[in-house]
């Protein structure tokens, strides 16, 4: 059974294995290539490496079962084969899922949250892997299109209490839970920017861990006016430092290093803290 406290760290390495992914779409569609990027990763200290064969990214067209498997399966037995840490596999697809936990995937992480196929949280939950729901308005090929909200906070806290409870109803465990705000997923700059200031209240109001994907984001770009994608390391950074102060458990980045070293330095700092209160407190 998996849990997520288990876990050793907050940082999720992403190994995207598509032609067309925005940051690095097509840099590692060999599998040995992207089995190579898996292990340097995992090597840089990310605590899960996060496989995807289907781009998300807007406009995106979809990807078929067979095409998805056979970008995403090799890979995930190299990985499973070459490092301790676990594997997820980011699909919406209950067959690839299937699939990629029987080549030694251990999470299944769901941008539909199980809207896209009505088998996906049976598949979770039969297996006993992790699940990550993450909240999308729309679909990839359209959801840019001007995507709006009552209040953008309080209807992704709504939406993942209902796909969390549909992932309860399913049979899969509280402890294998993770949600995620879907970070540019039908959302305006505005709107990333109220659910990262608002983390705390999104937390307490879905009630399970949450991870929180910025890496080099077009919102990001517009901030600091950056248009090349992996030119955006820095200002994930700043994300990363905030969404761990703000309470998030995981991150899911392309920079593992970088979000590997402001989660060492913020662990010190924090444990720092508590031993100067102890000092004050003792006077
Ligand atoms: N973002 C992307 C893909 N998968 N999964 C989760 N849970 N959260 C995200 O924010 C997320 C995701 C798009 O980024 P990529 O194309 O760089 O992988």
């Amino acid at each position: 059974m998996f849990r997520w406290a288990t876990i050793a760290g907050p940082v999720m390495g992403v190994v995207n294995v598509t032609p067309d992914s925005f940051s690095d779409g097509g840099r590692y569609l060999a599998p040995e290539a992207a089995i190579a990027h898996g292990v340097a990763l995992a090597q840089s200290g990310a605590a899960v490496l996060d496989v995807g064969g289907e781009s998300t990214r807007p406009g995106a067209d979809p990807v078929d079962v067979v095409a998805e498997c056979e970008r995403v399966i090799p890979v995930i037995e190299g990985l499973a084969a070459a490092v301790a840490v676990p594997i997820s596999i980011d699909t919406t697809k209950a067959v690839v899922a299937q699939r990629a936990i029987e080549a030694g995937a251990a999470i299944v992480n769901d941008v539909s949250a199980g809207r896209v196929d009505a088998a996906m949280l049976g598949v979770v939950a039969d297996a006993g892997v992790g699940y990550v729901a993450m909240h999308m308005q729309g679909e990839p090929r359209s959801m840019q299109r001007d995507p709006h909200y009552g209040d953008v906070v309080t209807d992704v806290i709504e939406f993942l209490a209902e796909r969390l409870d549909a992932a309860r109803g399913a049979g899969i465990a509280e402890d294998a839970l993770m949600a995620d705000p879907g970070i540019g997923f039908g959302k305006t700059l505005e709107h990333n920017l109220a659910l990262l200031a608002s983390l705390p209240e999104l937390i307490a109001g879905v009630g399970v861990p949450m991870l929180v994907g910025t890496s080099r984001k077009s919102f990001l770009g517009r901030l600091v006016d950056v248009d090349e994608p992996s030119a955006r390391d820095d200002a994930t950074l700043a994300t990363v430092m905030w969404g761990l102060e703000r309470g998030a458990t995981m991150v899911r980045v392309h920079d593992v290093q970088g979000a590997v070293q402001v989660a060492a330095v913020l662990g010190a700092l924090a444990r720092a803290t508590v031993a100067r209160r102890e000092v004050v407190e003792s006077r």
